[in-house]
């Protein structure tokens, strides 16, 4: 069994068996028995599933937005807002989406192509655990409507979430051995998933190096794969951007989550002749963050996701130090004030400037509230800047003019890109990044897609 800790204040708060190759094996065994009657379903029927767990977990919304705080050290308003809302919205978006899916049809002088869908079968989805039921419901919703049965790993530093919905599938009479949910560690269950031979799909998201794992795993098997992993996001600040909004929305971007989604901000490049304008105000709306107990309303960051990752964010503020970086605010472990929280992981919001773009602390995913302030001369530079990491996953730009934005946003190489917005989700739309940051896209047809198999039946004419 393996302690799980609630971060904020170092207490076990559960325990969970490191399944091994049997466990995943029965889980795979159960996902087997039960993929014939659930594929069998029409997908109406299968729909209509998807909005009764939807509506099981809207009347649980509470106790999953506590819960995720409890388990993740997140602020129960983040966690409520974001976690627990997309959770039951990600259940609801493709219940609809799939209604309008289409099968296609090509016609030829003397015959008819049928394009049909098939499920891929027995899918196995990994999850990371800075979003724990946001992500897991973000890959068990599209895989459930196209006929799929499912064997599920949440990370085992956040398993809460996961017992929540496999709770609420049972208290809703949801057939039996359609979700399986098996915890343990990565190396051990984990690779136990990718490697077992009838689980036919692995939809993957979590760390680069992880990532680069269950390619080399899956890849062989010829399973089909989704790999969305890390980032390095640029927030780019133009010469005509509205400072206060840039600055508001380049924090929010840098520190939501306590940097821990990998849609973050984690650079700031800003045009040199505003500089000294901009950075007082990012660092006034930076000041304005409360750091405190997730359990506490008030509150904007909590702990970090363990003591561990503490450890390694700290340690990448020292490396800024010997990089020639100047610590503008925070770069320090709080322990606030709260009998509870002594054993906490908590670090301030911390701005970094004066740091070479290409040092390790503006190129290497840290994952946590650290963000590094570069200056540009040109658009050119700062598109030279945005791509020069091995990741290419998100970023923003700010402009007072929509159009320079959006030409802008083309040309930096990543996946998603907003303009005078961060974290503005359309959820039928691509959702991934390139070289570092992953394969494939998922959201709207690409999840649709991504867990059905074509068949083309080509019909010549009578
Ligand atoms: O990811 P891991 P973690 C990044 C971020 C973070 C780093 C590590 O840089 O610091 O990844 O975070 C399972 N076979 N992101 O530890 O290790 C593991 O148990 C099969 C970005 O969360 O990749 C967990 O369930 N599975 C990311 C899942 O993989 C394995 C969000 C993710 O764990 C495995 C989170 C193996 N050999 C972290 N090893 C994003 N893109 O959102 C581990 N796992």
């Amino acid at each position: 069994m393996l302690d799980n800790l609630n971060p904020a204040t170092g207490q076990i708060i559960a325990k969970i068996p490191n399944s091994n190759h049997a466990d995943v094996a029965k889980a795979t065994d159960a996902a087997k028995l039960a993929l014939p009657n659930w594929r069998g379903l029409t997908k109406g029927e299968r729909i209509n599933w998807l909005n009764k767990i939807a509506q099981a977990l809207e009347e649980r919304s509470e106790d999953i937005a506590k819960t995720e705080s409890m388990d993740t050290g997140k602020p129960i308003a983040l966690a409520r807002r974001v976690d627990a809302a997309r959770s039951i919205s990600n259940f609801r978006f493709f219940a609809k989406h799939a209604e309008q899916l289409t099968e296609n049809k090509f016609t030829m002088a003397d015959a008819t192509n049928y394009v049909i869908r098939k499920p891929v079968g027995v899918v196995g989805l990994i999850t990371p655990w800075n979003l724990p039921l946001y992500l897991l419901s973000w890959k068990v919703a599209p895989a459930l409507v196209m006929g799929n049965t499912i064997v599920a790993k949440p990370s085992e530093m956040t398993p809460m979430t996961a017992n929540l919905l496999a709770k609420t599938l049972h208290d809703i009479d949801f057939p039996k051995g359609v979700v399986n949910i098996v915890h343990g560690l990565g190396p051990s269950t984990g690779q136990a998933i990718l490697e077992h031979p009838e689980i036919c799909a692995i939809s993957f998201t979590g760390g680069t190096e992880t990532g680069k794992i269950v390619a080399k795993t899956a890849g062989p098997m010829f399973k089909k794969l989704s790999l969305e992993l890390g980032g390095k996001n640029a927030t780019i600040i133009l010469d005509d951007a509205d400072l206060e909004t840039a600055a508001t929305g380049a924090a929010k971007a840098a520190f939501t989550n306590s940097g821990q989604v990998c849609l973050c901000g984690s650079r700031v490049l800003i045009d040199a002749k505003i500089y000294d304008a901009f950075v007082p105000k990012f660092i006034d709306a930076v000041a304005a963050m409360k750091v405190g107990n997730p359990a506490d309303e008030s509150t904007d960051i909590g702990s970090v996701i363990s003591q561990q990752h503490m450890e390694k964010v700290l340690s990448y503020i020292e490396l800024a130090k010997q990089e020639g970086g100047t610590i503008t605010h925070g770069g320090q472990r709080i322990i606030p004030n709260h009998a509870s929280l002594q054993n906490g992981s908590f670090i301030s919001p911390t701005v970094i400037e004066n740091l070479s773009i290409s040092s390790r602390c503006a190129t290497e995913e840290i994952f946590g509230p650290v963000v590094t302030l570069h200056k540009f001369d040109s658009d050119f530079e700062a598109i030279e800047m945005a791509n020069s990491t091995q990741y290419g996953l998100a970023g923003s730009i700010w402009t007072s003019d929509t159009t320079r934005g959006k030409q802008f946003a083309k040309q930096i190489d990543s996946g998603i890109l907003w303009v005078n917005t961060w974290l503005h989700r359309d959820l039928r739309t691509p959702f991934g990044g390139v070289k570092n940051s992953g394969v494939g896209r998922e959201g709207g047809d690409w999840s649709l897609n991504f867990f059905s198999e074509l068949s083309n039946i080509c019909v010549k004419d009578d």
